[in-house]
């Protein structure tokens, strides 16, 4: 299965941790390969991760006990010196690759400059700036405002507190499969109890969740629009047109398992939607920045949201998030509504206008686009040798596998597991997601080369061989 260019799992080549001094500078500097000089986890990041469980909340997850030391472009290395290959992005988040230059610049510029005033204190450009930026980005021409914040949960909450002002209404439409954070108000919209529910209640109230578009699991196929009308019949006969605020949605469902609604699904929303006064928030914090080779991935059938959440790919990995929408709907809030001490923290700021520079520069939409065709490629040529793949789906390079028992249809968790750990022990780093955890998700950086890429994909396939 093409060229295999690791050392070894189990002997170490080098001593652990003997690399230069200056490998800890990352970037896109860093050797572009896959090197496995101990078995993974190596003995450096064992001794660490006994340590993490003496300091370090028993709650937190880990999918790969490595310890990175640095990273850049398409790899991250580890203190043990192994170089493994980033298929995950820190979860869709470092799509500029880590340690971006333009970042990496912009941010040192900012933190000499000033770190912190609390832009509701005394406002700086930067904020401005990315709200500029965001407007410009965002689809639809229409005249928008923006709010800054720090993670994708916050920013969802932030729009529901928006819609509801704006609308006077109070209830919330959701999804199944959804993924909108692990804060109250977003567990309540989250779908899946296990792991990010379970135990944690009492929720909000007030989140009606609806039927998704789920092409693969469908019994039997229906368009788009239909699947469309099957949830708007639930939000007229359960909740009720006029008493809802939004509807909240992610246009390819991310933590869900990166399921592609069939065409047809959102714009049927959008015309249901507006036709009757509800916001319609598109959830972009997995899909925006260039991640499924639009900026947007609303753009792809052209549908405008009213307002829009984003976070993870604006700013190569500082912590920032927003909500932009029309101005008419973000300016209905009163003064002082909105806010937080961090949220469009200068430093991140700067950051998000180095990523977003990148993006431009580089055309990392393109960039997405032509990784989606390698993927989309490499996983189909797989699914034909193994029927255990029942879907290869996803846009650019957000894309994913659904495996399934042999009868085509049950979700098969363990394979996919199987399949991860199988990569993670070659140097491939992979994540997987789904309602069932049987969804095998690739999110490479959209900085990776096409031949770490093919090297990752080889060991996919590798791991769907030695797994049978
Ligand atoms: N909306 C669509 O994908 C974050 C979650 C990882 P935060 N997805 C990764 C985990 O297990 O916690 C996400 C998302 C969509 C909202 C969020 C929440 O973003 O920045 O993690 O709060």
């Amino acid at each position: 299965m093409g060229t295999v260019t690791f050392t070894s799992t189990d002997t170490p080549v080098t001593a652990p941790g003997t690399a230069p001094a200056s490998s800890t500078a990352g970037g896109p500097g860093l050797p572009q390969e896959r090197r496995l000089v101990t078995a993974i986890p190596g003995p450096r990041s064992q001794e660490r991760f006994e340590r993490r469980g003496r300091h370090v909340a028993a709650g937190v997850g880990t999918t790969l006990p490595v310890f990175v030391e640095s990273a850049g472009g398409g790899v991250l290395v580890d203190v043990d010196g192994n170089s493994l290959i980033d298929l995950g992005s820190g979860i869709a988040v470092v799509g500029v690759g880590n340690a971006a230059p333009h970042v990496v610049d912009r941010v040192v510029e900012q933190v000499r400059a000033f770190t912190h005033t609390c832009f509701m204190v005394t406002p700086y450009d930067v904020y401005v700036d990315v709200c500029e930026q965001l407007g410009e980005l965002t689809p639809g021409d229409h005249d928008k405002r923006s709010a800054l914040f720090n993670s994708g949960a916050e920013a969802v909450e932030n729009a529901v507190k928006v819609a509801r002002s704006y609308t006077g209404r109070s209830a919330v439409a959701v999804v199944d499969h959804a993924y909108h954070g692990r804060t109250n108000l977003t567990m309540a919209m989250t779908a899946k109890s296990m792991p990010y529910k379970h135990g944690f209640g009492p929720f909000a109230n007030e989140v009606y969740r609806v039927p998704t578009s789920y092409p693969f699991r469908e019994p039997t196929a229906i368009s788009g629009e239909q699947a469309a009308d099957r949830a708007i019949d639930v939000l007229e006969k359960q909740v009720g047109a006029t008493d809802l605020a939004c509807l909240v949605i992610e246009p390819i469902l991310g933590e869900g398992g990166f399921v592609v609604p069939a065409d047809g699904f959102l714009p049927r929303l959008r015309e249901w939607t507006a036709a009757h006064g509800v916001v319609l928030v598109a959830d972009e914090i997995q899909t925006g920045f260039c991640r499924t080779g639009d900026w947007f991935a609303c753009d792809h059938e052209g549908v405008v949201p009213d307002l829009i959440t984003t976070a993870k790919g604006i700013a190569g990995g500082l912590p920032l998030s927003a909500v932009t929408g029309r101005a008419e709907i973000m300016d209905s809030v009163h003064n002082g509504g909105l806010g937080g001490t961090y949220g469009g923290n200068p430093v991140a700021c700067a950051a998000a206008l180095g990523a977003i520079a990148t993006m431009r520069e580089d055309n990392l939409c393109g960039r997405a686009r032509e990784i989606g065709e390698l993927v989309g490629g490499r996983l189909r040529g797989i699914a034909e040798r193994h029927p255990c793949i029942g879907d290869v789906r996803g846009r650019g390079a957000m894309m994913a596998v659904e495996v399934v028992d042999e009868d085509g249809r049950s979700p098969h968790p363990v394979r996919a597991a199987a399949v991860s750990a199988y990569c993670h022990s070659q140097g491939v780093v992979t994540l997987t997601c789904g309602t069932y955890g049987n969804v095998l998700r690739f999110l490479p950086p959209l900085v990776i080369s096409d031949a770490l890429l093919g090297e990752g994909f080889d060991v996919v396939a590798e791991a769907f061989d030695a797994t049978a």
